[in-house]
């Protein structure tokens, strides 16, 4: 591709109708003008199986703009630490294509590693044990044959107990807590040296940076993508930015101002 956009962490959902507007508008008006999208993960604030969404109003909103989308531009997604349940019959309705976490992309000439940026956050240890626990395949299969409501009940859970758990450590030290939460250097090496590529795009920190890192001999360069946030009352600046790769090279596209 010659040109592409890259978003993350939209955290969809009714209750937040500013930033759902704000991605309607970008299936609409910003994505169509480049080759490739690429959702990397975290698109709806959560996901528990494709077939809640056939009597979700909303998602079926999110889905038919993904599907308009997809007939102008080749759209790809990558799992989130919310919405890794997204299967294959949602995706068949959007036109979306799967990604593994992590793949290994090449735009305008230049190869870059796309993920999620959760597994790369390895000093996050009760996370990473979660994440073992809920991307065995026999226990989703488990989850996605429990009644809609206590996968909802669950899902809420699980979204309240991660909330607590960050304040709580936040309150007791802030930088240990921001340490924990963030990509480690040496997952992020680990990762680049793997797929011998040395450009590496995730989400997930909402921490929206471009760093030039560096471990030993190895260096590259990472962009983070940031969250979308246009309704909530304590954050006074919205924000919602893109990704965006031509031949003029990678640069953030703010789509507040834009
Ligand atoms: O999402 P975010 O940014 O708030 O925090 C993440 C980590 N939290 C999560 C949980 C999600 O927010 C909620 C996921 C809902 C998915 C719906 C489908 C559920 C299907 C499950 C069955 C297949 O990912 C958070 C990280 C944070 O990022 C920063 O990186 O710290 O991690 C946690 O909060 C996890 C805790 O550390 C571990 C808590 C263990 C809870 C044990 C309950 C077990 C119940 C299992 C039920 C199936
Ligand atoms: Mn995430």
């Amino acid at each position: 591709y010659s040109s592409a956009l890259l978003i993350s962490d939209i955290h969809l959902t009714p209750s937040m109708p500013l930033t759902a507007q704000r991605f309607f508008d970008f299936c609409e008006k910003d994505a169509p003008k480049v080759q490739a999208v690429f959702i990397l993960g975290d698109l709806f604030e959560y996901w528990v199986g494709d077939d809640a969404a056939s009597n979700s109003p909303f998602q079926q909103e999110v889905l038919h703009a993904l599907a308009n989308l997809s007939t102008k531009t080749k759209t790809y997604y990558i799992h989130g630490n919310r919405d890794f349940l997204i299967g294959s019959a949602f995706l068949k309705k959007t036109g979306m294509a799967l990604l593994a976490d992590p793949s290994c992309v090449e735009i305008a000439d230049k190869k870059y590693v796309l993920c999620h940026g959760d597994a790369l956050c390895t000093a996050d240890v009760g996370y990473q044990i979660f994440r073992g626990i809920v991307r065995k395949p026999w226990i989703q299969k488990l989850f996605l044959n429990m009644p809609l409501h206590w996968r909802r009940s669950i899902a809420n859970h699980l979204r309240s107990n991660s909330h607590t758990q960050y304040q709580v450590e936040a309150n007791k030290s802030p930088l240990n807590n921001q340490m924990r939460t963030n990509v480690t250097l040496e997952a992020c090496a680990a990762l680049v040296r793997g797929q011998s590529v040395d450009q590496l795009i995730h989400g997930h920190t909402h921490l929206p940076a471009h760093h030039k890192e560096q471990l030993g001999e190895q260096t590259w360069q990472r962009w983070v993508l940031s969250d979308w946030d246009l309704d909530h009352p304590e954050r006074t600046t919205p924000r919602a930015s893109a990704l965006s790769i031509d031949s003029q090279g990678v640069r953030y596209l703010d789509l507040i101002k834009a």
